[in-house]
């Protein structure tokens, strides 16, 4: 069968994004990123295909071929972009498993889209997969495709990976509908977390909602086993260090360290602009720094950079004001003509000025309150190959279980942050390097094709135990 595909990826977004050319063509472009650059190769090695959503409202275009990847969109109405993703996805869903430092929202049309267009999702899948073949479903977005596809694809090899936390217990219990949640993530053979805890959160969960039997890494459902393990995820290292290493990008960064004030100290962030992202939390931190006079506009300037995200969402358009408010207090009360104490980006940045950035920071303060993993602590860690700078790092992002000899930190607790950033300025080029040398090899022997090539072969030999003990 020509369509029909050995190997399927099913994430909420396609890995291209439409491009409007100077004379208004359009084309396909792919997207930045270390999950695309790590499942491109497998894809196309595998003769593989990827269903998604474009990232417009309206009918889905034609499934067509690029970079050697079959592309499936899936079509979202502008209702179901409102309902099933800025609502169910990122108002209910994404509060909830961090840790809900932002209230949920509970709302009947949003559960009833979320599984409409799930349904959706699982029905692309099934009519492009291969018989016997394996379909990777990623992401909070579409937790109930693995039991809609199984369902309609008993022969299939499911895996699901998702990216966020999973909450605890108690917190999880709070979402309605929460055991067909459970169920959902059940259909697959494999659940990958970022963290054992996770992990062991939601098998605990199917003992106590589902009256299951969860054992260490396992439980059986219908007779079939379900393993859950973490498979914590990394970066495109390679990409980094090439970046890292590159004159040109090298240049820009003295370039930027000149322009940001010659010899001031410099703080960096580097953030989607998000609530879990304790971006707020550290503003404070630093504001009361300058405040109390620890650091001054003299001799330390702060750079955040915020991605533009989620802007159509309440509480995000809320949190732009409040960071922005924020910034522009600090910088009336603490700046002085021609120099000001906080840059704020609002603003994408391209991979090699993002190195460029990185390379310049003697501080990088990343202070999530919750975070699944945080790619930015490790591509920092990877582009400092001078074993130089300082990282910062939140005890609640996933990468501190991996960067313990970062300057670990509790967001909550503003004099903890104040306490981690000044030490971390301080810090002589000695203790950068023992700090730093053990952070970097950690990061370049788990690279994201070393989690990718985890996951699938744990997912190729739990289905195949699985086949034997249904044949036995
Ligand atoms: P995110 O919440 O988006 O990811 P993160 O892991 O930090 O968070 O990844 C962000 C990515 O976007 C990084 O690769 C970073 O370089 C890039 N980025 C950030 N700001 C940018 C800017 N201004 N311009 C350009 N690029 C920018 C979710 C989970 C995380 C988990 C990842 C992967 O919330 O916990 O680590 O998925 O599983």
């Amino acid at each position: 069968m020509s369509d029909s595909y050995e190997f399927v990826v099913v994430a909420n977004r396609l890995p291209v994004d439409e491009v409007t050319a100077e004379d208004g063509s359009r084309s396909w472009a792919r997207s930045p990123g270390g999950l695309v650059s790590a499942l491109q190769p497998i894809v196309r090695r595998q003769g593989g295909a990827w269903a998604g959503w474009t990232g417009q409202p309206g009918d889905a275009p034609e499934p067509f071929d690029t970079d050697g990847m079959h592309l499936h969109p899936v079509g979202l109405s502008a209702d179901d972009v409102d309902r099933y993703y800025e609502g169910q996805s990122n108002g209910t869903i994404w509060p909830l498993f961090h840790d809900a430092v932002e209230q949920p929202t509970h709302r009947r049309p949003w559960r009833q889209a979320y599984e409409a267009v799930n349904r959706r999702f699982a029905e692309a899948a099934a009519l492009l997969a291969a018989p016997d073949g394996t379909v990777w479903v990623h992401d909070y977005q579409l937790m109930l495709v693995p039991a809609m596809l199984r369902e309609l694809r008993p022969d299939l090899r499911i895996g699901f990976f998702l990216h966020i936390p999973f909450p605890p217990v108690e917190l999880f219990m709070q979402l309605p509908r929460r055991a067909d949640i459970l169920r959902g993530l059940l259909g697959a053979d494999l659940v990958g977390f970022q963290r054992p805890l996770a992990a062991q959160n939601f098998l605990q969960l199917t003992g106590r909602l589902l009256g299951l039997d969860p054992q260490e890494e396992h439980v059986v459902v219908d007779g079939r086993t379900v393993t859950a393990r973490a498979f914590p995820i990394s970066i495109d290292v390679t990409e980094v260090e090439e970046l890292a290493a590159d004159p040109a990008v090298q240049a820009e960064a003295r370039r930027m360290r000149t322009e940001l004030g010659g010899d001031r100290r410099l703080l960096l962030g580097v953030d989607r602009l998000d609530y879990t992202k304790g971006i707020e939390q550290r503003l404070e931190a630093y504001g009361e720094l300058l405040a109390d006079g620890t650091v001054s506009n003299d001799d330390v300037v702060l750079v955040q950079v915020a991605t533009p995200s989620r802007m159509r969402v309440k509480e995000y358009q809320e949190l732009r004001a409040r960071v922005e408010r924020e910034v522009g207090r600090i910088n009336g009360e603490y700046g002085a003509v021609g120099q000001v104490p906080v840059h704020y980006l609002f603003q994408s940045m391209n991979r090699a000025e993002l190195v460029a950035l990185y390379l310049a920071a003697d501080v990088m303060v990343i202070t999530p309150l919750r975070d699944g993993m945080n790619l930015v602590a490790k591509e920092y860690v990877a582009a400092r190959h001078d074993d130089q700078g300082a990282l910062v790092l939140s005890e609640f992002a996933g990468a501190a279980a991996e960067l313990p000899t970062a300057f670990l930190v509790n967001p909550h607790d503003v004099e903890d942050l104040k306490r981690a950033i000044t030490d971390a300025l301080h810090a002589d080029g000695a203790e950068q390097a023992e700090r730093m040398k053990p952070m970097r090899t950690q990061v370049r022997d788990n690279d994201i094709d070393k989690w990718a090539s985890d996951f699938l072969e744990t997912l190729g030999t739990i289905s195949e135990d699985n086949d034997k003990g249904l044949g036995g």
